[in-house]
């Protein structure tokens, strides 16, 4: 039941963030509306009917737990075991992410979760006004919404103690208050985009598997300044998406109609081609998605207007992360605002404090990550430094933790998880610059300097 006392929660946005915060509000006692402007996706199916899978990892869990939802989010989930990269001479490995099963990641469909999501906050009181487009917003003592019933075109006005904005990259709520008093937002384009094509699943011949090719993994055909990656649903099909550079060759500006696609996927991407059908389909109908990193100086209006996820700070997907920092922010909020409710001004200000250190580290770190996915003929200092890495791991388990699995397999604030990255990273290289392999560096240096620099991590 919503608690009388609190003020009623306005949220822009029926996304991921936007619906899982909704849920974890109204748990809270908080009565809790939301505007999506996208029809119900029970209703009208998700997004025009693509399938487009992404990865959930321990932060986006841990989140879904909380609201509930960790026994029926495992029952649409896929095993990742580790990443499956397709070299250019057809041969293929799995690089395993972490140290066994216990550490892996999970493929799901968004539009799936969504659902789930949507599914669960309404269960615990949140109502979603559906069709609903946020088109203006004004700051007076409260927030006045202007709404475009995207169905009829009809505008009406909500007004709103404060309103929450979930509306993701492109932000409407964003726009609106960065014209009212600016919020210092740079947007950095990566220069390079990406399109969605699918592998099918196969006819379910008795018994075989429905997988067209290896169902527990993350696929990767890296490039050099491009890649395909391809990511698993329970439904049988994978979700493929080719990430290339706007400019120069090949890229988008050359590779512009199906025709130019294909010959491009017979040169690099021939064992991928096979298993798309629909291909021309797909790459003429599908658009290019742009990529780019939003950095604001702030996240809120005083006490009348807040951002989280995308909205607040967008970034590349090369980790796979986007999603499950948004997941946390909306862990953090709900619990700072059911323990300080009535100190909203404190609650945002003490939120974005938190949180905005953790978004910068995430999005220097997925920047980071697109140049060693891509680039598939690594240099030997780097695996040099790799192998060491590994070494130091096993030696110091609680204190050389590979940056990959703070990230992905544990809740370490992001910001940590850089800084430990840094000292690893700059430990590896004193070690090892000018040795040309293992055998040559002294490990009981290493041990020394690993006991110096490195705190225990906290169990987690
Ligand atoms: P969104 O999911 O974008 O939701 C915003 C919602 O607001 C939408 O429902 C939209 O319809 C609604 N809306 C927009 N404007 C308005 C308006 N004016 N009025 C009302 N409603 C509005 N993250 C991961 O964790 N793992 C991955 O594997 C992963 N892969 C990715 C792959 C790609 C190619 C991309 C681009 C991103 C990927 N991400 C991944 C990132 C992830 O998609 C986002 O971080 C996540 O969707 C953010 O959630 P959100 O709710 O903030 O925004
Ligand atoms: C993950 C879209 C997306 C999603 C991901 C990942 C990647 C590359 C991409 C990072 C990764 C899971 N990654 N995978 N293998 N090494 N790093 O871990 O989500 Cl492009």
């Amino acid at each position: 039941m919503p608690n009388p006392m609190h003020s009623p929660v306005s949220i822009i946005g029926g996304g991921l963030v936007g619906s899982l915060l909704a849920c974890l509000l109204a748990q809270r006692g908080f009565a809790v509306e939301v505007f999506e402007r996208r029809r119900d996706p029970r209703v009208a199916g998700y997004a025009g009917g693509r399938s487009i899978n992404l990865a959930l990892a321990e932060r986006g869990l841990h989140g879904l737990r909380l609201a509930g939802l960790g026994e029926e989010v495992m029952r649409l989930a896929v095993m990742m075991r580790g990443r499956m990269v397709h070299h250019r001479d057809g041969h293929c490995e799995l690089l395993r992410y972490g140290r066994d099963d216990s550490q892996v990641i999970w493929s799901l469909s968004r539009g799936r979760l969504n659902i789930a999501l949507i599914d669960a906050a309404e269960r615990a009181g949140a109502r979603f006004h559906f069709g609903q487009r946020l088109h203006e917003a004004q700051f007076g003592e409260g927030a006045t919404l202007q709404l475009i019933d995207e169905a009829s075109g009809a505008a009406h006005t909500h007004e709103a103690p404060f309103v929450l904005g979930c509306d993701g990259a492109g932000s409407a709520l964003r726009a609106a208050m960065n014209r009212a008093h600016g919020l210092g937002e740079r947007i950095e384009e990566l220069g390079h985009g990406y399109k969605e094509l699918e592998i099918p699943a196969r006819e379910a011949a008795a018994g075989a598997a429905r997988f067209a090719i290896e169902a527990n993994a993350l696929h990767i055909w890296p490039r050099g300044n491009y890649m395909c990656i391809a990511l698993p649903n329970a439904e049988g099909h994978f979700t493929v998406t080719l990430f290339l550079p706007n400019q120069g060759t090949p890229s988008f500006a050359q590779v512009d109609t199906a025709a130019a696609a294909r010959a491009l996927f017979e040169r690099d991407f021939a064992d991928l081609l096979s298993l798309l059908p629909d291909f021309d389909a797909d790459f003429s109908g599908n658009p290019i998605g742009t990529l780019a990193t939003l950095y604001l100086d702030r996240w809120h209006l005083d006490r009348r207007a807040l951002l989280l996820g995308d909205a607040a700070h967008a970034i590349v997907p090369f980790h796979g992360q986007g999603m499950n920092c948004g997941f946390e922010d909306a862990v953090e909020l709900a619990e700072l605002f059911a323990a300080h409710a009535q100190d909203r001004n404190w609650t945002f200000s003490e939120f974005e404090r938190r949180r905005r250190p953790n978004a910068a580290a995430i999005a220097a770190m997925a920047l980071e990550n697109y140049v060693e996915m891509r680039d598939s003929v690594a240099d030997p200092a780097f695996l040099l430094r790799r192998d060491l890495g590994r070494v130091l791991a096993d030696r110091h388990p609680d204190r050389f933790v590979p940056r990959y699995w703070m990230v992905t397999f544990s809740r370490m604030p992001y910001a940590q998880a850089f800084a430990r990255g840094a000292i690893q990273d700059a430990l590896l290289h004193e070690l090892a610059d000018g040795h040309a392999d293992l055998e040559t560096i002294d490990l009981t240096h290493a041990d020394a300097l690993v006991q110096a620099r490195l705190a225990p991590v906290a169990a987690a």
